[in-house]
């Protein structure tokens, strides 16, 4: 995702799905990972409030969801997944999906974010510690190959350097493997946060560009940007 102001900008924003996604122990969490909960309904919230201000309804109950700016206009939108094919919805209306496409396998991870910095999220697939990262909405070879971290590694999604570039953070317990390329190897920081047991949050925070961990918040404090139902 593109450097910004998610507070600022998100009108509509779903990305920030953290919430949701930090309930349960997904592989990819928060920013970049999977949208939570289940169901065809898109419980939007655009504020710091208990109540949805957008309700929308795309895809099936089945589908695993994703968020992200597939269009770069500044706004987070819908992608269902079904096996190895994404739909993905430009607007917040629900109804017809805007591109289908067939990436990578079923049995894939996956995650979003804007590798190339162009202000468009697309997909990457994992398999095993092989990340498979396109910067097209297309199906086809990947546009960069990369092995990092390990197999059980969770994974997250940030802009950690603010250069406009989402990169992958493998996690190992309590310890955090950073990388800001797009390489395979060595990290290029590492550093323990939290415990082992703690579900952090990806985000800007402070808006100056650049993602970093939060800590777990109280569910009365939780951003719950986005939720689904049946
Ligand atoms: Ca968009
Ligand atoms: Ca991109
Ligand atoms: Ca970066
Ligand atoms: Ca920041």
């Amino acid at each position: 995702m593109f450097p910004r102001t998610r507070m600022a900008t998100a009108a509509a924003a779903i990305a920030a799905v953290v919430a949701a996604a930090a309930l349960v122990p997904t592989p990819a969490h928060a920013k970049g990972g999977e949208v939570g909960g289940s169901g065809a309904s898109y419980f939007l919230n655009d504020w710091w409030s208990g109540q949805a201000n957008r309700v929308i309804r795309f895809g099936l109950a089945g589908d695993r969801a994703y968020a992200g700016d597939w269009n770069g206009n500044g706004v987070d939108t819908p992608a269902v997944r079904r096996g190895r094919v994404y739909h993905f919805s430009n607007a917040l209306a629900g109804g017809e999906a805007d591109a289908v496409i067939a990436y990578g396998r079923a049995s894939d991870r996956v995650l979003v974010g804007d590798w190339n910095g162009d202000g468009r999220d697309t997909l990457a697939v994992r398999r095993g510690n092989t990340f498979y990262f396109t910067d097209r909405l297309q199906g086809g070879d990947a546009t960069r190959v990369v092995a990092y971290g390990r197999t059980g590694d969770l994974v997250y999604v940030g802009d950690w350097n603010a250069d406009g570039l989402d990169t992958p953070v493998v996690r190992r317990g309590a310890t955090y493997y950073v990388t800001d390329r797009f390489e395979s190897g060595e990290a290029d920081r590492v550093l323990t946060y939290g415990r082992a047991t703690d579900h952090p949050l990806v985000g800007d925070w402070d808006g100056h560009g650049e993602d970093t961990l939060g800590p777990e918040p109280s569910a009365s404090i939780r951003p719950r940007r986005a939720t689904r139902s049946a």
